[in-house]
């Protein structure tokens, strides 16, 4: 029995592959994080090296005290994780100050957690708020199709829900909150994780221009589908605006009413403007 049997673990291994096989994980791109359940710490104490030394986040996450995440490694690649799980993850855990972090089993030869710690922890402080403890997992990934429609599109949150609904039918079902957008900045640091931070308030996903992408969701079935979701809708709209820049016909505001009514979601009314 190792760490990488316990089932979090498992989950947690298999998405890293699963999104390296969609092709959104080129080189070192792209992070994942899991915040563990009290149950699932207690599961992996027994395999816990002897702790590193406490390390700066680079910004503060009070909320976040005392909890326990599995984090994929700075500079490491999506394609290795299931390869050798223990060399490309680790196991961290946050001081009680939520200043501080240090590694307490994985990135066996040394390393770091990804340079997007303090996107994904600060993602987490807001989603382990706003849903009460349901959501415990952070994704970042370079999809495609939607890096490409942010040269495109206005980077506004309107635009890209709205386009992003049109493509299919499912998508306001599956992301009924509508995505957020952060304009380019420079990644891995405090300013950009408190910008895409704000969005999670009301969001489940954000899009950071030119980059890709942020999912926050309860488990990795359901946080994986929605960014794959996400990005194949942003592929339906390339492939569309590569046959015609206009459409001959499309999912109308009044239908959107509709299909919200019959599937029991709310869709904010500031998405369906007339066009
Ligand atoms: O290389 O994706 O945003 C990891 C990243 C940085
Ligand atoms: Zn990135």
């Amino acid at each position: 029995m190792k760490l990488t049997d316990l089932t979090f673990a498992e989950g947690f291994i298999r998405m890293c592959g699963d999104g390296w096989d969609q092709g959104w994980h080129e080189r070192n791109g792209g992070n994942l994080s899991y915040r563990m359940k009290p149950e699932e710490v207690e599961e992996a104490r027994g395999f816990f090296q002897e702790p590193g030394e406490w390390q700066a986040i680079g910004t503060s996450v009070p909320d976040l005290a005392g909890e326990y995440f599995m984090v994929t490694g700075s500079g490491r690649y999506m394609r290795n994780v299931p390869l050798d799980p223990e060399h490309n993850i680790c196991v961290i855990e946050v001081d009680e100050t939520g200043e501080k972090y240090r590694i307490l089993w994985g990135l066996t030869g040394g390393g770091r957690p990804t340079s997007e710690l303090p996107s994904h922890l600060m993602n987490h402080e807001v989603k382990k708020r706003v849903t009460k403890g349901a959501h415990r997992v952070i994704y970042h990934a370079h999809t495609t199709n939607v890096i490409a429609l942010t040269f495109v599109l206005p980077l506004k949150e309107e635009v890209f829900t709205r386009e992003l609904w049109e493509m299919a039918t499912e998508c306001p079902v599956v992301f009924p909150s509508g995505i957020g957008v952060v304009e380019w900045m420079v990644p891995g640091g405090r300013d950009i994780a408190v910008a895409t931070s704000k969005l999670m308030e009301d969001h489940d996903v954000a899009i950071w221009a030119h980059h890709g992408m942020f999912c926050s969701g309860e488990d990795f079935d359901s946080t994986f589908g929605l960014m794959h979701t996400v990005e194949k809708s942003a592929e339906i709209l390339v492939k569309m605006l590569s046959m015609r820049p206009d459409k001959l016909q499309t999912i109308q505001p009044e239908d959107f009413r509709n299909l919200a009514r019959d599937f029991h979601v709310t869709l904010p009314e500031k998405y369906l403007y007339e066009k």
